[in-house]
């Protein structure tokens, strides 16, 4: 509910602060009974509260879960998460977006969810997104910018997601052109960039984002269980979701104003400097097949390029890409 957002706003200043209840409830323009009501509906919900007689509450943990509440509570940002649409479960997030994109939601939208049943890579493949363990959001953004810019994004984002992760759990992954990050070569993000344009001119970038957080090796099935690894196994920890969600979010808003005002350049040079590709050996599987060389570098606009054992030269858009070990 709106008081709800509200009462958590106001935690969400003063981290170690108590709040006095005359004060919540003047704040809020409800009754001391509501406050002291809607801060049970909290604890039922598994925050940890702490009511101390002439101090009054203060939060003293949060629940490990990934509603909008949890994210909205010590959140820093201006436009993404400004509106937060979480589902306990769903197919996937980026159908949900889509479907709001459309519909004409503002820009900065978030579609979170604890569970996807249907989670999607590229070309149809499957994502895998089991409950409480991950974090599995699209965001909706509506850049002026044109329609073929719009990789650059996802270039944008990977380095976004690397910085908070480096910053939240203190591992610095690698970013594999265009759309993976990996820890120690396994991948722990896949990220997923989709349109609604017209042939010149963007309605909506509606980027998925999906992070292995808090599995378990086991938890992985089959097919990905050699190549698949999560934050948790790197650390040996257990990983605030929330926590890093937020920090997500703020680190590619700071770099999508940054890019909206300067352009690509700055960017660029940070994801050089997390980019695992750039100087290796590697096989390009695209569209029209395979190439073989070695990769030279991304040009200003985000392309791949990659240059054949004959000399020639190659701008890939779009590929899966293997690194040929040295
Ligand atoms: P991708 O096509 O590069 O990678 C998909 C491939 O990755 C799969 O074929 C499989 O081999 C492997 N894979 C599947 N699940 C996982 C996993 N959990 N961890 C590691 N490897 C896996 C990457 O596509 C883009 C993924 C975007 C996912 C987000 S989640 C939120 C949003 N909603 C949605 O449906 N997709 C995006």
């Amino acid at each position: 509910s709106e008081i709800r957002k509200r009462l958590l706003e106001l935690f969400s200043h003063s981290e170690t602060e108590f709040i006095s209840g005359q004060k919540i409830s003047e704040l809020l323009g409800c009754s001391r009974t509501a406050v002291w009501k809607h801060i049970e509906d909290l604890r039922a919900e598994g925050y940890e509260v702490n009511a101390i007689r002439k101090l009054g509450y203060q939060i003293k943990s949060k629940p490990d879960k990934i509603s909008s509440n949890e994210i909205q509570l010590g959140l820093e940002t201006r436009i993404l998460g400004s509106s937060i649409h979480f589902e306990e479960v769903t197919t996937s997030t980026q159908k949900l977006a889509h479907k709001l994109a459309y519909e004409g939601v503002d820009e900065g939208t978030i579609v979170v969810t604890e569970e996807q049943t249907e989670g999607r890579g590229r070309l149809d493949r499957k994502w895998f997104s089991p409950k409480y363990t991950g974090i599995w959001m699209s965001l909706i953004l509506r850049p002026n910018i044109p329609p073929t810019s719009a990789p650059q994004l996802t270039l944008l984002v990977a380095v976004g997601v690397a910085q908070a992760i480096q910053e939240v759990t203190g591992i610095e992954p690698d970013i594999k052109w265009p759309n993976d990050i990996l820890v120690s070569g396994k991948k722990v993000v896949g990220i997923l960039t989709e349109l609604q344009a017209e042939p010149d001119r963007i309605n909506s970038v509606i980027i998925g984002i999906g992070i292995n957080v808090n599995q378990t090796q086991e938890q992985f099935p089959e097919p990905i269980n050699n190549t698949a690894t999560s934050l948790s196994i790197i650390t040996g920890k257990k990983i605030d979701r929330a926590l890093l969600l937020q920090q997500i979010l703020l680190h590619i808003e700071k770099l999508y104003l940054t890019y909206l005002k300067n352009g690509f350049k700055v960017i660029k040079l940070l994801w050089e400097s997390y980019a695992i590709n750039i100087g290796h050996q590697m096989v390009a599987r695209t569209i029209q097949g395979d190439i073989k060389g070695h990769a030279l570098g991304i040009t200003d606009d985000g392309v791949l390029k990659i240059q054949s054992d004959n000399g020639e030269i190659h701008l890939i858009h779009s590929a899966d890409i293997e690194l040929i070990p040295k």
